[in-house]
């Protein structure tokens, strides 16, 4: 079989989110964010009625889990700081919540691991989701004043870090397709949503710009941006209506965030048909020198399948919202059937491509990447190991094309696997597993290897694809 080779320098870790893994919701003074209040108002939400509460109880195992990625050879993860444990009710930092941050990156450091930091994780603390979240531009000082104080604790420790991870994703979820609490079904304030989330992600831009100013941060400190970066692909024989439907698509997930990352705009097309159909951004006087602050140092993708498109087919839902795209099932698509995601290891590749073309300079890492399975664990070996080799084969397939894109001059630094550790994931909490690490909910959290770890642990050490 082929091997693929990635550069030296090429560097491999694994990415998890603070409410995700953390637990410990009521410990050291940490406030309810949106996911603990939604797991205490409607638990049957949750897969299996399992909450935010404990997540994969990181803070009780940390320095194993620290272990665990050192032992791997990893050299860096992303985490993000909870907004709610860092700080109190009135904003201002919360010394327990700081203390713990500083005892991870501290434990962290002394095994050779670099932490990524990321400030926000679909994480809205709930009083301020009360005072109107993302739909409200107080909220939006509020978060930035959150960022201001994160790089002045922090700065001095942490070089990497991002604003957002996936922006699109509570925009869609919690107010167009109604999966996440509060469940609503409309377009115009999920456009206020994003819209607020982009001048947010400026703010807090402006603000590390400014604590470099001041010498707060490290001298190599850099800024970014993740978004969850799927290329738009629509049928083999498309109608205009079908090219269209990729405009759109490909402008509102992957161009809308990729001009403000690297151009400090908005795409002006995508505005423009929003306009057409009666869709006006939340615009304030100002707004267009807040958007210049948008540029970043660099990228995270993170990417786990294509996004396929096609004509709606109707120009409004039974909402009355505006309809821009329907998904679209490719014949030839091979699925991961647990999950209902396709597989498509070249979109990755694409990916690298299109950012060569239209963004070049704009260096970026593959900052999400993994294959979630429900139910696994019914196929171990005489070790009590689990034989995940679609793992190995979904994880190599992806590698390769990456390596692929890197040879043809994409600027693809690096690969986060999401999840290292299986951990608790949102509605669907432990439903599908990611892991490389089994996480045993019967066993208290007990961590235990599968096979696809030792075929890890090798790629990472020998940069060698196979
Ligand atoms: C990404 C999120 C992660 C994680 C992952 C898997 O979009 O950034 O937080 O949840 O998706 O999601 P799921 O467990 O729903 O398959």
């Amino acid at each position: 079989m082929r091997h693929y080779t990635l550069p030296e320098d090429f560097f491999f870790g694994a990415a998890m989110s603070g409410p995700q893994t953390e637990g410990a919701w009521r410990i050291g003074g940490k406030l309810e964010n949106m996911w603990d209040t939604w797991s205490n108002e409607s638990i049957d939400a949750f897969h299996n009625r399992v909450g935010s509460y404990v997540g994969n109880d990181f803070m009780a195992r940390y320095r194993g889990d620290l272990d665990i990625m050192a032992d791997l050879g990893l050299t860096s993860f992303r985490t993000s700081i909870q907004w709610s444990r860092l700080l109190d009710a009135n904003g201002e930092l919360n010394p327990q919540g700081a203390a713990w941050y500083h005892r991870l990156f501290a434990a962290a450091a002394d095994r050779g691991l670099e932490v990524f930091v990321n400030l926000y994780h679909f994480d809205m603390p709930t009083y301020l989701f009360r005072r109107g979240g993302w739909e409200s531009r107080e909220v939006v000082e509020a978060y930035a004043r959150y960022a201001q104080i994160a790089f002045r604790e922090f700065g001095d420790e942490i070089r990497t870090w991002f604003t957002f991870n996936e922006p699109i994703v509570e925009p869609e979820q919690r107010y167009m397709t109604g999966v996440w609490y509060p469940q609503l079904h409309d377009f115009s304030r999920s456009l206020t949503v994003r819209y607020n989330i982009s001048i947010a992600h400026c703010l807090a831009t402006e603000r590390f710009r400014q604590a470099q100013a001041k010498g707060e941060m490290r001298d190599d400190a850099r800024i970014g941006l993740i978004n969850c970066f799927s290329p738009s692909y629509t049928k083999d024989d498309p109608s205009e209506a079908d090219l269209e439907a990729v405009r759109m698509n490909d402008g509102l997930n992957n161009r809308w965030w990729l001009d403000i990352v690297r151009d400090g705009t908005l795409p002006a097309d995508v505005i423009e048909t929003l306009e057409q159909r009666g869709q006006r951004l939340p615009h304030r006087p100002g707004d267009a020198q807040i958007l210049q602050l948008g540029p970043v140092d660099w990228l995270g993708c993170n990417y786990y399948q294509p996004s396929r498109v096609q004509a709606p087919d109707a120009p409004t839902d039974s909402y009355g919202n505006p309809r821009f795209a329907d998904a679209y099932v490719w014949p030839e698509a091979r699925m991961n059937t647990s999950r209902g995601w396709e597989i498509y290891p070249k979109g990755i590749y694409d990916f690298g491509m299109k950012c060569k073309r239209d963004y070049p300079g704009l260096e970026f890492f593959i900052s999400e990447n993994g294959i979630g399975i429900e139910g696994e664990g019914r196929e171990r070996g005489g070790d009590g190991r689990i034989e995940d080799s679609y793992r190995v084969e979904f994880v190599r397939d992806h590698l390769a094309w990456i390596a692929r894109a890197i040879d043809e001059g994409a600027a693809c630094r690096g690969y986060h696997y999401w999840a290292l550790i299986d951990n608790w994931s949102w509605a669907n909490a432990f439903k599908n597993r990611y892991g490389f690490i089994e996480v045993d909910l019967t066993q208290g959290y007990a961590r235990r290897a599968k096979r696809s770890a030792d075929w890890l642990k090798e790629v990472v050490a020998t940069h060698i694809v196979r």
